[in-house]
């Protein structure tokens, strides 16, 4: 029994004896021979690894000198000078489909050697995670024959840290860079993130708020350039790249030019300096994350110019670096008047980006959120998937769980995004799935791939809510293979985090699974979203974003609710997806439920699919929410003694709150609902 907290899933908890003893035949030693950091990072890995879960360190060799009597794992790469990977692998690495930052593992009976081989370091310590995480969960290693290559070439985590040391939509803490305005000096947190990061598979890590503000303008200047490639330094060990949040207004805000527009050849120009700079600090960093022209952000607009023009132009600074622009498609109107019923916000990205398909650079890259609005627990896919078969396309999730309970409720999001990344966008004919849009193979693009919004803060459990890291750890493995099933994925993390005590086990997948669902029910119905309180976005406040300017409307009143959103009689947006989902959601007969009012404006007394009228649907699902939310206070309590007593309490706790606060939900959204139709409940439960 450990406590779910800062080392998360690479607790590497001691194995039961007899297995221990079964599998200390393998592991005499370890075999790596190159010098390469990011292999050093793999072999002490497997010492730190190998050592907790078998009691014993294998002693590391640096040549096949096996004196321990027993086998030994080799780990290399293919074209290295380890022998032993040479051996079990052989000719056969070059058939071996790998990629550039895959493995294969192969259990070679004859020589007593388990390899792990690939074609770059950072395959090898893919694979040494790997195989650390099929010994925690009770795989058998026996036989090992394992390929694997990731479907994402680019796996990207987005931190929004400020130099305050703040964290925009941050539930777990202040930053682990950051703190009074300054980069901090002891970064050996950065270094245990970097390893979580990793251990997932991801490659890749913007290390400062989308929002850049005046300090952290400056971070590609030379006053905190020696920090910046202080962090590159500790991600570059983990085979993961830095990139940086820049702000389009950096020439005028460094002071170096009166203007920014992306056509000025002083402009031009200074960004190709910046690039020379930063190179020569940070010889292989990422390149930038662009928010521009949203939420009172600078961009090209200011200008007159388009997003081609400011991306392209930042584009071709980088190029000779080999560094990418990754812009954001989250651009909108925020001050939209709500009197207004035809400006959609909804519709944003795609009329603005949709009509440059072609014109970026092969080095931008269009970072689209998952949905057309803001990470709501259910909206529809963003249409500008499979819109744009010129531009590379990424995606982008938020791990960060602003509006779906912020870490104080469980809300499993993997299920939630593998709706995202199985979705049909028909864009080259049926089959054409959100997961191979982003994962480039449907238009064949040259960039693209996975971000999303980190969780993590200084909490000493990183995630605030225990079970929180289940996301921060779903969302990497994801990324690498998208194929992955929701509970495989939970049952991967709960027994690398609570070991395979079978009741624990299931009691844990049970809740993860059950979670988003849960937390639905109780908010926002039917896909309308928001309700929340303005700002700070946690607890209900039906018409808290009603009369604002932010976009985000249920327009209720005493006969109905809900967005007309069909191009016949709304703002069109429906039309947006290729079809036959336009007339699927367009449609109100053949839209599903679940999404309805995102997409209809209907009466409270319309027939769902389901049976029952939406006014009836929203008194039954809030009312079933808060039942189930206490059920999972119940079944965490079933495991009080199961669970390390600090991650029980910390947990309890927040599952009360839980409980409490879908009460809350449950009375505002009834009582508001029941006031504006005048409708009762047809089981007559309390309503205020
Ligand atoms: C970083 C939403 C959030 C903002 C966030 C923005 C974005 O509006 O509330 O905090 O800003 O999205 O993704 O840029």
């Amino acid at each position: 029994m450990s406590a779910i907290g800062y080392e998360a899933w690479l607790q590497y908890l001691p194995l039961a004896e007899e297995r221990q003893q079964a599998l200390s035949r393998w592991f005499g030693c370890i075999i790596a021979t190159e010098t390469s950091e990011v292999i050093a990072t793999a072999a002490a890995e497997l010492e730190r690894g190998l050592g907790r879960m078998l009691g014993v360190t294998p002693a590391s060799r640096s040549s096949r000198d096996n004196d321990s009597g027993r086998g030994c794992i080799a780990i290399g790469t293919f074209s290295g000078s380890n022998p032993s990977v040479t051996r079990v692998f052989g000719e056969s690495s070059a058939r071996l489909d790998t990629g550039a930052e895959g493995f294969a593992i192969r259990t070679d009976e004859a020589s007593g050697i388990i390899a792990i081989g690939a074609e770059q370091p950072a395959g090898v310590l893919y694979g040494v995670f790997h195989l650390l995480r099929l010994i925690a969960i009770g795989a058998s290693i026996g036989e090992l024959n394992v390929v694997e290559r990731p479907a994402n070439a680019i796996r990207m985590m987005n931190q929004w840290d400020n130099i305050d040391g703040s964290v925009e939509r941050g539930y777990a803490g202040q930053s682990i860079f950051y703190e009074n305005n300054a980069i901090k000096s002891d970064l050996s947190r950065v270094e245990d993130y970097a390893r979580l990061l990793a251990s997932t598979g991801l490659n890749a890590i913007t290390i400062n708020n989308v929002n850049v503000h005046r300090l952290e303008t400056l971070f590609i200047t030379e006053s905190f350039l020696p920090d910046i490639a202080r962090i590159a330094a500790i991600f570059r060990r983990y085979a993961i790249k830095l990139f940086l949040s820049v702000n389009f207004a950096s020439p005028i805000e460094t002071g170096a030019l009166t203007t920014a527009d992306p056509l000025d050849a002083d402009v031009k120009a200074w960004w190709k300096a910046k690039a020379n700079e930063l190179y020569q600090a940070i010889p292989d960093f990422g390149g930038f994350l662009v928010k521009a022209d949203s939420e009172n952000r600078p961009g090209p607009f200011t200008y007159g110019r388009d997003h081609a023009d400011g991306s392209n132009m930042l584009a071709e600074a980088l190029l000779p670096h080999g560094g990418l622009v990754i812009w954001r498609c989250f651009v909108y109107n925020c001050k939209q008047d709500w009197r207004d019923r035809k400006t959609d916000r909804a519709r944003a990205a795609y009329d603005h980006f949709k009509p440059l398909d072609g014109r970026f650079m092969d080095n931008v890259i269009l970072q689209i959120k998952n949905g057309p609005m803001d990470f709501q627990v259910r909206e529809p896919v963003s249409p500008l998937f499979g819109a744009l078969p010129a531009t590379n396309c990424m995606m982008e999730f938020q791990i960060a769980q602003e509006y779906t309970g912020q870490a104080r409720h469980l809300c499993y999001l993997v299920p939630q995004w593998k709706e995202v990344l199985d979705f049909d966008t028909y864009a080259k004919g049926e089959g054409s799935y959100v997961k191979h849009v982003v994962d480039g193979s449907v238009f064949g693009y040259k960039h693209s791939g996975f971000a999303a919004v980190s969780n993590i803060g200084d909490n000493m459990n990183w995630t605030g809510h225990p079970l929180a890291q289940a996301n921060l750890y779903g969302y990497g493995r994801l990324a690498w293979n998208p194929a992955l099933e929701s509970d495989a994925i939970a049952e991967e993390w709960t027994r690398l985090t609570f070991g395979n005590d079978e009741r624990v086990v299931r009691t844990v997948i049970g809740m993860l699974m059950d979670s988003w669902g849960i937390y639905e029910s109780y908010t926002a119905p039917l896909g309308v979203g928001w309700m929340v309180s303005p700002n700070h976005h946690y607890g209900p406040d039906v018409d808290g974003y009603e009369y604002s300017k932010w976009g985000t409307y249920h327009f209720s009143d005493y006969k109905g609710m809900g967005v007309d959103r069909t191009l016949a009689t709304g703002t069109g947006y429906a039309g947006q997806y290729q079809e036959p989902n336009a007339s699927l959601y367009g449609t109100l007969e053949t839209c599903p439920d679940e999404l309805l009012l995102f997409f209809h404006h209907v009466p409270y007394t319309h027939v769902l699919h389901s049976g029952k009228t939406v006014i009836q649907h929203i008194y039954d699902t809030h009312f079933e929410g808060v039942e189930r939310a206490d059920g999972l206070l119940q079944r965490w309590n079933e495991l009080e003694g199961q669970v390390a007593a600090e991650t029980f309490k910390l947990a309890a706790d927040r599952f009360a709150e839980q409980a409490e606060h879908a009460r809350e939900w449950r009375d505002r959204i009834n009582t508001y609902y029941l006031r504006k139709s005048g409708i009762n409940d047809a089981l007559g439960r309390t309503i205020y």
